[in-house]
């Protein structure tokens, strides 16, 4: 089954998920094997591979092992065109829809478009809209666009609408790997009222509280990733979560 349709078959359920960010660059062998034995352990949905710059040069081959290790997909969540890595099952293609950067907003797709047609894997259009998380991120730095400043639900609500509009299959609202403060609750909740289409939100989630939070405002799939990076055990405390269904 494709990707898109796992995620909008979790949210026709009316359940939420859980998924994992591995970036590469950030985490080593021994740390890889324990974060995979988590995921395994635990209620995980999808894992998502990718960051701002990723330099690993075996990610292609990182993710075949990845996916012969673990049973839930792979998706490549992209920092740049050049992250196209053909043995994971899809990718998000992001719309940088919360910015003004030309380049981030069709430039980059422009590039990759072929690349992507080869590879075969299976193309999520996403937009993506970065909020303010409290601290300067790679994302907003590396896309030099400025964050929908946090106490501004409208704007959010608005753009994910427009996002909706123009046809993108999922929003993604991302504070930003490791921001401080993680989406308040009634930007998420005003975004999710003005979309039909999964939400995704993420960027610094840490503790059991905050995941509540993002999932009870409207948030369909949650992703963290620094929190595991730092103590993959997490992994099993937040599985549970999504296993017991807490966010109800
Ligand atoms: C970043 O949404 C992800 O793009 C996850 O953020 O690493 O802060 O959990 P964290």
């Amino acid at each position: 089954m494709k990707v898109i349709d796992q995620m909008l078959e979790l949210k026709n359920r009316n359940e939420k998920g859980l998924a994992v960010l591995i970036d590469p660059d950030k985490i080593n062998n021994s740390k890889k094997n324990e974060l995979i034995a988590a995921c395994n352990a635990s209620h995980i949905s999808f894992i998502f591979y990718g960051g701002s710059l990723v330099q690993e040069e075996q990610a292609n081959k990182h993710i075949k092992e990845l996916k012969e290790s673990v049973n839930v997909p792979v998706v490549i969540f992209p920092g740049h065109p050049l992250q196209i890595y053909p043995n994971a099952d899809a990718i998000l293609l992001l719309s940088l829809i919360s910015g003004r950067n030309p380049e981030f907003l069709i430039g980059h797709h422009v590039v990759a478009a072929p690349y992507l047609k080869k590879s075969g894997l299976e193309v999520i259009s996403t937009g993506y809209l970065l909020v303010d998380g409290g601290v300067p991120t790679s994302a907003s730095y590396m896309s030099n666009t400025t964050p929908i400043p946090r106490d501004k639900p409208d704007i959010a609500a608005c753009t994910a609408l427009a996002g909706s509009m123009l046809g993108h299959d999922l929003i993604y609202m991302d504070a930003g790997s490791g921001a401080k403060i993680p989406i308040s609750h009634e930007m998420i909740k005003q975004v999710k009222k003005s979309i039909d289409s999964p939400l995704i939100v993420g960027g610094g989630i840490r503790t059991k509280e905050q995941l509540y939070d993002a999932c009870n405002a409207g948030g369909d799939i949650i992703v963290v990733g620094n929190a595991f990076e730092n103590d993959p055990q997490m992994i099993l405390e937040f599985g549970d979560f999504f296993k017991s269904k807490a966010y109800i």
